[in-house]
């Protein structure tokens, strides 16, 4: 199809001595790849990635030329006071129509690391993504010996049909859309696939006795995957750029939506070895893609020829919820935090699955006859006709009600077995929580076991969070929060939270504005596992939202 290869422009127009503004241009674009059509950024799957500093002011203008509404998430970035560059469709901004453009602006404040950037409208971020690179300042170092090369890992989830066509049917039927057909890193595969080819797989080529920086994003829809390189050690450094304690390991479990920087030293023997991802997939007895995405590192000048078999990692079981578990328990800021210590307004959000029954004019069989739903307190969010930011900011018109509920309306054994079916219904809305500016919120995402439970990964806008505690079963709200680390807890934009348990985050509520919280599981957010958080202005002219910009897409 039409392919239109803009190169990435980059102006470099010095605000003051140390931050500069940094312009980009993404035109949305098909491109034909493996026999179908895909939307992407310039031309590229995975898309360009984006490198700048701390402290720079991005300009991003977006043009869409495909016949599908777009609109581009920055995930992870603050976004302080710039809520309309946030980008979720319906949230913060409505979509940029075909033959639109829009240019996302936003400075980065106190942020190092990767992130990445994807498409935040139905399940278009399938192809468009890519990563965002975050130095620090000139002339600072990294809280860490500085790598002899530095890569970008992303790893992806493809589908040999249309996705947006998958997930059309998926909606009318009410059932699951159907699972992927493989995973990709850097785009590709790899070796382990009937269409495998020579050029189907990364290939890092490395020098021994290197320390090499791999700043890894799980761009994937629909699960939580396992990564691991064959006879090395990967020491983290950063998650979700913040940096962490340095923690050896050699599996690493990333949730969709999570990004982890590790050094890597190439210490081994001359060879080949390859890197393989595969499904952390904890809802049993559901079907999922359990194929295994590689990529190769050979060390150049190798003496092994192509015809010796790089050696494969050890990839834990897809169900092996202790390693998954375990790794993101042992995580930790390097630096003592600032965990809020009093909690002004405390959340308990119950986090699970649901049913819908169907009207009888429109039958469906997602599961018993009706519609896949997903809910926080039993509310399943249903997506409003406007932006939320922009009915909030010009006066709410019934668009939304402020009354998403603090606490679940019915206390249960939210983790016991065989919750009464009377349980199953959810309820839905487009409701939202308000908070005000600087007030310390404690949320606790409780785990359900209702259809079943499995691990989400829910991803909160506008924010980083802190992990404070986590658990399996039910919170205890005396004997647990006795437990919770307010020193050294990691700091996060997604939490997994465990499957069958509950995590606690908290945070400082300093960013006003609407914030989209949801399931990064992608599916899941379609069955409306999400819910928005409305922080108020605060009173000085930097503790306020700014005007929209004059080029805001309206619905
Ligand atoms: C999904 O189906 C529901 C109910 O039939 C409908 O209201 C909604 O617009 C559909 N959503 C999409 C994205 O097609
Ligand atoms: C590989 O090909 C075989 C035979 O055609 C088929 O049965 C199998 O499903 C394919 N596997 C994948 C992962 O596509
Ligand atoms: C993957 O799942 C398919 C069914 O979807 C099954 O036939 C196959 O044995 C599984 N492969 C592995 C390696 O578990
Ligand atoms: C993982 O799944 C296997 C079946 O594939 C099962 O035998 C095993 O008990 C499961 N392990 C856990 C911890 O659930
Ligand atoms: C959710 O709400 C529906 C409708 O009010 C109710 O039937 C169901 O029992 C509720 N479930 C839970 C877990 O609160
Ligand atoms: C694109 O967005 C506009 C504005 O919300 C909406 O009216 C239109 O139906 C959307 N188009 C598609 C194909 O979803
Ligand atoms: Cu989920």
């Amino acid at each position: 199809m039409l392919v239109i290869l803009i190169g990435v422009l980059r102006l470099g127009v010095s605000a003051n001595s140390e931050s500069i503004t940094r312009h980009y241009k993404f035109n949305i674009v098909t491109r034909l790849c493996v026999s179908k059509d895909i939307v992407t950024v310039n031309g590229h799957y995975p898309g360009p990635t984006i490198r700048a500093r701390e402290g720079d002011t991005l300009f991003i203008k977006v043009t869409n030329h495909v016949e599908h509404n777009v609109t581009i998430h920055w995930h992870g970035l603050r976004q302080l006071r710039t809520g309309w560059s946030d980008g979720p469709a319906y949230i913060t901004q409505c979509p940029i129509q075909p033959g639109k453009t829009y240019t996302y602006r936003f400075t980065i404040t106190g942020q190092e690391g990767t992130l990445w950037w994807h498409a935040h409208i139905s399940w278009l971020r399938a192809t468009l993504h890519g990563a965002i690179i975050i130095y620090p300042r000139r002339g600072l170092p990294y809280p860490f010996p500085h790598p002899d090369a530095e890569v970008p890992i992303i790893l992806g989830e493809w589908w040999n049909a249309d996705v947006e066509q998958l997930v059309a049917e998926a909606n009318i039927t009410g059932r699951a859309p159907d699972i992927s057909d493989a995973f990709t890193i850097n785009g590709l595969p790899g070796a382990l696939y009937n269409c495998s080819q020579e050029d189907s797989i990364f290939r890092l080529p490395v020098t021994a006795g290197k320390t090499y920086l791999l700043r890894i994003v799980n761009a994937a829809l629909n699960n939580e995957l396992f990564f691991s390189v064959a006879n090395h050690i990967l020491t983290v450094v950063a998650i979700d750029a913040t940096y962490t304690k340095p923690y050896k390991t050699d599996i690493l479990m990333l949730a969709p939506g999570q990004t982890t920087d590790v050094l890597l030293t190439t210490d081994q023997p001359w060879g080949a070895y390859y890197m393989a991802t595969q499904a952390y997939f904890s809802a049993a007895g559901m079907p999922f893609d359990n194929t295994t995405a590689t990529a190769i590192m050979e060390y150049q000048n190798s003496p092994l020829t192509y015809t010796d078999e790089p050696i494969m990692p050890y990839l834990p079981a897809f169900n092996d919820s202790q390693t998954a578990n375990d790794f993101s328990a042992n995580l930790r800021s390097l630096e003592n935090a600032k965990v809020p210590l009093d909690v002004d307004r405390d959340l308990f959000l119950t986090v699970g699955l649901a049913l819908k029954h169907c009207p009888l004019e429109k039958p469906c069989n997602g599961f018993q006859g009706q519609r896949l739903k997903a809910t926080f307190n039993n509310i399943s969010f249903v997506r409003p006709q406007t932006a939320l930011l922009q009915a909030y900011y010009y006066g709410n018109n019934g668009v939304y009600t402020p009354d998403f509920p603090d606490k679940p309306a019915l206390e249960f054994d939210y983790t016991g077995q065989g919750l009464p079916m009377s349980f199953w219904q959810a309820q839905q809305g487009t409701k939202i929580t308000v908070l005000p500016f600087n007030s310390n919120v404690q949320i606790v995402l409780q785990n359900t076991n209702i259809i079943g439970t499995e691990n989400h990964p829910i991803h909160l806008h506008g924010y980083n969070f802190y992990i404070v505690g986590r658990g399996i079963g039910n919170y205890d709200s005396i004997q647990d929060p006795c437990k919770f680390n307010l020193v050294d807890p990691p700091e996060r934009n997604t939490v997994a939270v465990p499957a069958g348990g509950w995590a606690a985050i908290r945070f400082k509520a300093d960013n006003p504005g609407v914030w989209f919280m949801h399931c990064h599981l992608e599916v899941h957010t379609s069955w409306g596992l999400a819910a928005a958080l409305l922080v108020e202005n605060g009173f000085g002219p930097l503790e306020r939202l700014e005007p929209p910009p004059y080029d805001l897409p309206q619905c």
